[in-house]
């Protein structure tokens, strides 16, 4: 892509890999301390340190990165006016400067509100102010993809838009409508309560619609790693992408599904009718689908390329994949780690046997696998090609080895932290808590074991977080200069012709719509109509005198 695009693309690269470092940092200080094995110095509090760690792994890494790479992504496939290029600039700076807003309060210590931040806790203003920037600043991004689509739709009429572009815009409807709830949460109820015009705040509301916005918030992250699984790693292995409608039809159900289950992240909760939980569960295992789907298509895709190089046996295709190759690797080791992930995904949802992990250290385990290392593990593998390809460099065989041993030391510290974060869940371990002996309980001496654990796979974490960030700074200013590719696989050549239907966005953004007010409306208005007496819906002057 072209060299200003480049730059627009590593102005967010840079943003997420300082995020990974100083993220990281705090993840190692956590399991430290949980483990018993550290205190805090200078006053510093657990829940600050927490913070920080999911502000700016879970929410400014991800988004930073995710929107960086879809430009390049847009770029390439459907390319960029040069208008589009200022307002894509624009994006990134209203997103910096609310996160260096909201940064700084959680770094004072005055915004030690997770990176969940519902009520009842609270931060200072400037906190909600700076997350109400960086919603903004992604919606500026979300226009300008779905600018650049429709661009290109008029001057190739009657084509198909180009797997990568359609798979983009998916992701950016999804992010806006979901973003919605966050947004309503933070201007209607977060920053009136947090100046003091409103004394107090309905706590179900905040968390609902925060939950309306954190389920399809995974899935935000999730699908950039489909996008590469789907249509960069064809070609990586030298074969095609499987089938170009089944990879459309997988995104189209997560735009429809990935909204409407936000309550399967509150089924311990009191206040909602226990039907719309179970209604909301139901749609959460529609929305395994797609991740079945691409999981079947994943292994054709290998069994093909495979086959056709002339490998034979049951597994024996399974010996051409390039190992050897970061590009690949890396993001092979997410996929394999998504089906231990995706397994626990699904008994979280489970609604009785959610009562069983729900709070515990299972939930942190769980999105350990998931989204730090299916999803992370892959955006180390794009950045392998990608940020050569966006300096002018070479992924040389020394970064490409380096990178391999890379991800080993992740797989090794995820295994050993994620794997005792299961265990200590279903021991009844709480999660987002420091240390503590409970005072001397024989139940929580069974913890100790896995938290040190925790400590030791943390440990290996960070020295796999160095490592990337070496690598990183390698791949940015010092490998030979050259030209990497830019690798997007084509079609099967005799892949049936994509259905119109699939392009059709009034038909999907209306059934999205249509399913996430038959999941929300009754239950909200429940939720409103029986809020209690001094937890007014919305924390407006008007509603709380
Ligand atoms: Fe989750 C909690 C349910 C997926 C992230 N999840 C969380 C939280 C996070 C998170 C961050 O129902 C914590 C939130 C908090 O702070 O409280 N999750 C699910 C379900 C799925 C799921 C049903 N989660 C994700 C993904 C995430 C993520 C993806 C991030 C990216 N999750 C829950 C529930 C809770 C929850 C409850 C609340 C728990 C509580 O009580 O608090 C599904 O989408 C999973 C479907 C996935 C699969 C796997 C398919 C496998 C594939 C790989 C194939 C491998 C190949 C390689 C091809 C069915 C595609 C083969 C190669 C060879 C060489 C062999």
């Amino acid at each position: 892509i072209s060299k200003s695009d480049s730059k627009l693309t590593m102005a967010f690269i840079y943003v997420a890999f300082i995020s990974l470092f100083i993220g990281g940092l705090m993840g190692l200080l956590q399991t430290l301390v949980r483990s018993g094995s550290l205190s805090l110095p200078w006053g510093i509090t657990y829940y600050q340190v927490l913070t920080v760690h999911g502000v700016i792994l879970g929410l400014v890494l991800t988004t930073f990165f995710i929107i960086g790479f879809q430009y390049a992504l847009m770029a390439k496939t459907v390319g960029i006016s040069k208008k589009q290029r200022l307002y894509a600039w624009l994006s990134f700076i209203v997103m910096l400067i609310g996160t260096v807003m909201a940064a700084v309060m959680v770094l004072l210590g005055k915004a030690s509100v997770l990176y969940t931040f519902y009520a009842p806790l609270q931060a200072h203003p400037i906190f909600y102010f700076g997350l109400a920037l960086v919603i903004i600043g992604s919606w500026i991004a979300c226009f300008v993809n779905f600018r650049q689509l429709y661009v290109w739709k008029k001057t190739h009429k009657d084509e198909k838009s180009p797997l990568l572009a359609f798979m983009v815009v998916i992701n950016m409807v999804l992010w806006f409508i979901a973003t919605l709830g966050v947004a309503a949460a933070v201007i209607v109820q977060f920053i009136p309560w947090s100046l003091g015009y409103a004394e107090t705040i309905n706590v179900l509301v905040s968390r609902t619609l925060f939950w309306y916005f954190g389920h399809p918030l995974v899935y935000f992250w999730l699908l950039p790693a489909y996008m590469a699984w789907y249509a960069i790693i064809p070609k990586i292995i030298g074969g095609k992408i499987f089938s170009d409608s089944l990879a459309r039809l997988s995104f189209v159900l997560f735009l429809l599904f990935s909204i409407p289950v936000g309550f399967h992240h509150q089924l311990t909760e009191p206040g909602i009718d226990p039907t719309w939980k179970f209604i909301q569960v139901v749609l959460t295992f529609m929305v395994i689908i797609p991740s079945l789907m691409t999981a079947f298509s994943m292994f054709a895709m290998f069994e093909i390329t495979g086959r056709r190089k002339g490998f034979r046996g049951l597994f024996g295709w399974f010996k051409h994949l390039p190992w050897k190759d970061v590009r690949f690797f890396a993001p092979m080791v997410g996929m394999l780690a998504f089906i231990p992930a995706g397994t626990g995904g699904i008994i979280n949802a489970s609604h009785q046997l959610n009562n069983v992990i729900h709070n515990t250290m299972w939930v942190t385990g769980h999105f350990h696998l998931t989204v730090a290392t299916t999803v992370l593990l892959t955006f180390f593998g794009i950045s392998y090609w990608l940020i050569p390809h966006l300096t002018g460099r070479k992924l040389t065989k020394k970064i490409n080895n380096l990178g391999l041993i890379q991800t080993v030391i992740w797989a090794v510290g995820m295994t050993i932290m994620s794997g005792s974060m299961h265990i200590s869940g279903l021991l009844g371990a709480p999660r987002r808590s420091a240390f503590s002996e409970y005072g001397g309980t024989a139940q929580a001496s069974d913890w100790i074991g896995y938290q040190i654990a925790q400590a030791v796979g943390g440990t290996i974490l960070f020295i796999g977080i160095l490592l990337m960030v070496y690598i990183f700074l390698q791949l940015t200013f010092f490998a030979p200069k050259g030209q990497e590719e830019f690798p997007i696989a084509e079609e099967e050549v005799n892949a049936q012709p994509t259905p119109l239907f699939l392009e059709n966005w009034k038909l999907w953004i209306g059934i999205t719509i249509g399913l996430i007010l038959f999941a929300y409306t009754i239950p909200f208005i429940d939720i409103i109509l029986h809020a209690p007496t001094g937890s007014e819906p919305f924390a407006w002057p008007i509603g709380n005198s």
